[in-house]
């Protein structure tokens, strides 16, 4: 393939003749909007340390009155692609949002969904569409598109989780917007995880015959997925990675439409490869110490750090402990490329 023309090179008549009817001539931008054998990346691999942002975040408490700050919240934002974009991939918003005794975070509703889990303190809750889901350390709750949401806390000490939001992808499509409310009326029973869905493989009877609830499980208590990660490690094969999705309980497929779940567990001593995918991802560290080597790049982990995986990345994951596993929880956005029929996954 020769060099293509650039547009400096078109005569200056023939440029400004097409920018007056606000055409652009394609050739010149090829190779930018379809490099070859591979994506341009700008995201960049990076580690956040929560022992660097929790100062950050309990300071936040005094500079930002709950009542003026709507959601106190700090992004996590990769470098490479703007700070000012706050985007941890191009798919991906995190943010780590405070929230102090007493205080409550005013009901709301928007068109981005958003997941959490708390990463300290006890006590906090987030009430989803009248369904009030406590929130303990390692917990995923579910605000998925359009359902209300407020958040409470009821415990003494600060409370801090992680958001995970489908914003970029939202704002991209320029329908991003949200909508207040009066606080919710509380529904008088526990959530969906202790009633309805309290065991994987059993759902209600009439959710075979009436048409499905889209959103039918909305928390996903840590307590039972590390039980669970903790079975399947015990048959899951050396050098095979363990890993468990968080799926709607009635689908069997992804919770939520642009985001995807999972934890992975990594053995005592264990170094392990991810799957090399087209997807980007962040992975959250629930609990333990080890190094990521992303394309190239260490990053060492420890509890509650995040880390930001760009598109197409080499990953490999080591647990530096010989004693204790380590678990992550990983945020992609393979459901929105499995939809676009451009998911890859190679080894
Ligand atoms: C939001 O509504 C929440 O509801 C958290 O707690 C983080 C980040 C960007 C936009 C909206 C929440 C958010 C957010």
């Amino acid at each position: 393939m020769g060099a293509t023309l650039t547009t400096n090179e078109l005569p200056a008549a023939y440029r400004q003749g097409l920018k007056d009817k606000n055409l652009v001539a394609l050739w010149p931008l090829m190779r930018s909007a379809l490099p070859y054998g591979k994506p341009d990346r700008r995201s960049q691999p990076v580690v956040w340390h929560y022992r660097d942002i929790r100062p950050d975040m309990i300071k936040a408490a005094e500079l930002a009155p709950i009542e003026k700050a709507e959601r106190r919240v700090l992004a996590l934002a990769n470098p490479g692609l703007g700070l000012e974009n706050v985007q941890a991939t191009p798919a991906i918003f995190i943010g780590l949002q405070l929230i102090m005794p007493g205080e409550t975070a005013p009901n709301h509703r928007h068109s981005p969904s958003a997941v959490r889990m708390v990463i300290e303190g006890e006590g906090g809750y987030t009430v989803v569409q009248g369904e009030r889901c406590p929130m303990e350390k390692g917990d995923l709750i579910l605000t998925p598109s359009g359902l209300w949401h407020e958040h409470g806390h009821s415990g003494t000490g600060p409370v801090i989780w992680l958001d995970a939001l489908d914003l970029p992808i939202v704002r991209a499509l320029e329908a991003s917007y949200a909508v207040e409310g009066e606080p919710q009326v509380v529904r008088n029973e526990p959530d969906s995880s202790q009633s309805r869905y309290r065991r994987a493989g059993l759902v209600p009877y009439r959710s075979l015959d009436t048409r499905r609830t889209r959103y039918p499980l909305l928390r996903y208590p840590w307590k039972e997925v590390r039980e669970a990660m903790l079975a399947l490690a015990e048959v899951t094969p050396q050098r095979e990675l363990v890993q468990l999705a968080y799926v709607n309980p009635e689908t069997g497929r992804e919770c939520m439409p642009v985001l995807g779940f999972s934890a992975i567990m990594l053995r005592p001593g264990e170094t392990i490869a991810l799957p090399r995918r087209s997807a980007s991802a962040v992975l959250h560290v629930i609990s333990g110490d080890g190094d990521a080597e992303v394309d190239g790049t260490t990053l060492p982990f420890s509890d509650s750090d995040t880390l930001a995986i760009p598109t197409h990345a080499k990953v490999l994951l080591a647990n530096r402990s010989t004693r204790t596993p380590a678990f992550l929880f990983q945020i992609d956005d393979a459901p929105l490329q499995r939809k676009c029929g451009i998911y890859e996954v190679s080894n």
